[in-house]
């Protein structure tokens, strides 16, 4: 059975990208709702229900476990979701805030997501769950998912939004910052400019694996094939850009990509 990962739109394939990397054996069934993006603006009660309506869908196709490759939907609905079904499900955040405690020197953590995981607290909140003596800047950079989803990530328009944007948090002085939104690591050369190259930046999406890859194990559902798994691809928009960024991001051509209807 495949491993279901769901987002907004592309970002969740920085996470699928580790995947394949991580746990190449493993069946990859993928759905970005891109027909309704961005999450990052819209109240948390519709972000779940939109995650809900994704998760149903790959319910349909029979999942072994579901990963919230979405901080926006993690921060959302990770907890109710993860009560009501019976496979793991796993959210980018703790994974994220683990990392980030963990290779902190100085103490001091920055937190760059959306809106609504700003707004949430989730990653102040899993910070301080590990260590409460901490401090933790957030800043909301709502520009961001729009560069990626419109492909302009390597621009030079990019680069300078990125440097523009963060400059308060760069500000700061943090010496450790979460990417805390499942698109921004396509814009990982421009962020590390923009914050200098002694910050260290965490990717929970790469945590986020690794996790994933622990529980698989420990309930022996793990694929032990010695070929790669096959990998699906469902967007509720139009499959040709998602296939533009997905076929560069992942280094894969001939990608698998469908249409799908979720409302309802
Ligand atoms: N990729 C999503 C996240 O990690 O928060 C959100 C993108 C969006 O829809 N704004």
């Amino acid at each position: 059975a495949p491993i279901g990962f769901i987002d907004s739109g592309v970002g969740g394939l920085t996470v699928v990208r580790e995947a394949l990397r991580q746990l190449p054996h493993e069946n990859v069934l993928f759905l970005g709702d891109q027909a309704r993006l961005p999450y990052g603006p819209r109240p948390a009660a519709q972000v779940r229900a939109f995650t809900w309506q994704m998760v149903n869908y790959l319910r349909t196709q029979h999942i072994k476990a579901l990963v919230i490759a979405c901080n926006t939907a993690t921060a959302a609905a990770w907890h109710d979701i993860q009560s009501r079904l019976d496979i793991p499900v796993i959210g980018v955040i703790v994974p994220g805030a683990r990392a980030a405690v963990k290779v902190s020197t100085g103490g001091n953590i920055g937190v760059v997501a959306t809106e609504g995981t700003v707004a949430s607290g989730a990653y102040d909140d899993a910070i301080h769950q590990q260590n409460p003596a901490l401090t933790v800047s957030s800043l909301a950079a709502p520009k961001f998912v729009s560069l990626v989803e419109s492909n302009e990530y390597r621009s030079a328009l990019a680069k300078q939004v990125v440097a523009t944007t963060l400059a308060p948090l760069a500000a700061k002085h943090p010496d450790t910052v979460v990417m805390g939104c499942t698109h921004y690591p396509l814009l990982r050369p421009f962020i590390q400019a923009a914050l200098g190259d002694d910050v260290t930046l965490i990717d929970p999406g790469r945590e986020t694996v690794v996790e994933l890859g622990t529980v698989l194990d420990y309930l022996g559902l793990a694929n032990h094939a010695d070929h790669d798994g096959s990998r699906h691809f469902y967007t509720t928009a139009s499959p040709a850009m998602f296939k533009d960024i997905a076929s560069d991001w992942l280094g894969l051509d001939h990608l698998d990509v469908h249409h799908v209807d979720i409302e309802h």
